[in-house]
């Protein structure tokens, strides 16, 4: 079987330890670019040196030629500026969607059947963008966030039950910002729903609202302890575990900002949103509608006015002005 071909744009924290992943687990072979001359040569070369120790026999070539993206079985998308600490992501909007608006071009032109992954913030605006310019199908583009905030909540709950996390079962849905909705009717600990226990007193609300607020600003947290740069590590995995869902027909479940075309969760816009989806071979083959209880049905409804917002104002710089 021939190996596939992953094209990562951006090969700053984030590109590069996808790639290092991809490599270690042998998902196939690798085109790592950015816009800065000799970034990606150099990662790449020094990823390439890890084959005899990690025994891979998978390609990885630097570039800043987007023609070597030809082709691509999957895109994953990195490049961008970072938060820094006080900024929220939507400060990132005006210097990133120029970044995605480029991006999406070349892709359309050279990797235009390619399963294609944003990780840019501010990102449920950014993979919106990035479809349009791209012209990706519905199924075969998201974003990713949903996994990493849910892992996030999961790793919160499991040092604050002193379980193991495999245990705890839960869902981050909505845009990926503050607005973000961690599912507390649907949280199971153990094969106990997280209601039950606050009923019982075991764990008190007030606890687990702490553990919520944490997860919302579980970004910002990192951020104010690099000071340069955001998290890179767990968002990587959480894009590698998308990529080997694809390309191994897996069928995960896995939160993740997909298009919502047919009113899901009762969302009325056709718009980039945070819901668990199935990855297989095809794509997004499903969008899993979970039951939400009345509050966590009002939360989401405003992550969604406030991802309209951000897209209206994307829009009018980024799409409109071309009419113009
Ligand atoms: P960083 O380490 O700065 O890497 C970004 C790379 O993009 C750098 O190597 C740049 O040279 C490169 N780049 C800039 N402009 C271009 C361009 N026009 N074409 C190609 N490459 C370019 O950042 P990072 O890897 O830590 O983060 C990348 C993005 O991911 C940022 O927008 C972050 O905000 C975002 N991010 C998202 C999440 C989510 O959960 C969605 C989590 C963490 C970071």
């Amino acid at each position: 079987m021939s190996k596939k071909k992953i094209a990562i744009i951006g090969s700053g924290n984030i590109g590069g330890t996808i790639a290092q992943l991809i490599l270690f687990k042998k998902l196939g072979n690798i085109i790592l670019f950015d816009i800065i001359q000799g970034k990606s040569q150099g990662k790449a070369l020094d990823l390439l040196q890890c084959s005899p120790i990690e025994e891979f026999n998978n390609t990885i070539i630097g570039s800043n030629d987007y023609s070597d993206i030809q082709g691509s079985d999957i895109v994953v998308v990195t490049a961008g500026i970072t938060r820094k600490p006080g900024m929220n992501r939507n400060d990132l909007l005006l210097y990133n969607g120029n970044i995605i608006k480029n991006i999406g071009e070349k892709i359309r032109k050279y990797a235009p059947n390619a399963f294609v992954i944003c990780i840019t913030n501010p990102l449920d605006t950014m993979v919106s963008l990035l479809q349009h310019f791209s012209q990706i199908s519905d199924k075969k583009i998201v974003g990713m966030a949903g996994i990493l905030d849910t892992a996030r909540f999961r790793t919160f709950l499991s040092l604050e039950f002193h379980i193991s996390i495999t245990q705890i079962h839960a869902y981050v849905l909505g845009g990926h910002g503050d607005t973000m909705v961690p599912l507390i009717s649907s949280t199971n600990i153990a094969g106990q729903s997280l209601n039950n226990l606050i009923k019982k007193g075991i764990i008190s609300r007030k606890k687990i609202d702490n553990i919520i607020t944490r997860t919302k600003k579980g970004g910002g947290e990192i951020i104010n302890f690099l000071k340069k740069g955001s998290a890179f590590y767990a968002p990587s995995s959480a894009t590698v575990q998308i990529i080997e869902s694809y390309l191994e027909d897996k069928k995960y479940i896995l939160p993740c900002s997909a298009k919502i075309r047919k009113g899901e969760y009762g969302i009325k816009n056709k718009l980039f949103f945070g819901v668990p989806i199935c990855i297989g071979s095809k794509g997004i083959e499903q969008i899993i509608e979970i039951p939400l209880n009345k509050q966590e049905k009002i939360d989401l409804q405003r992550s969604v006015d406030i991802i309209r917002k951000n897209n209206v104002e994307s829009d009018k710089i980024f799409i409109k002005s071309l009419s113009n």
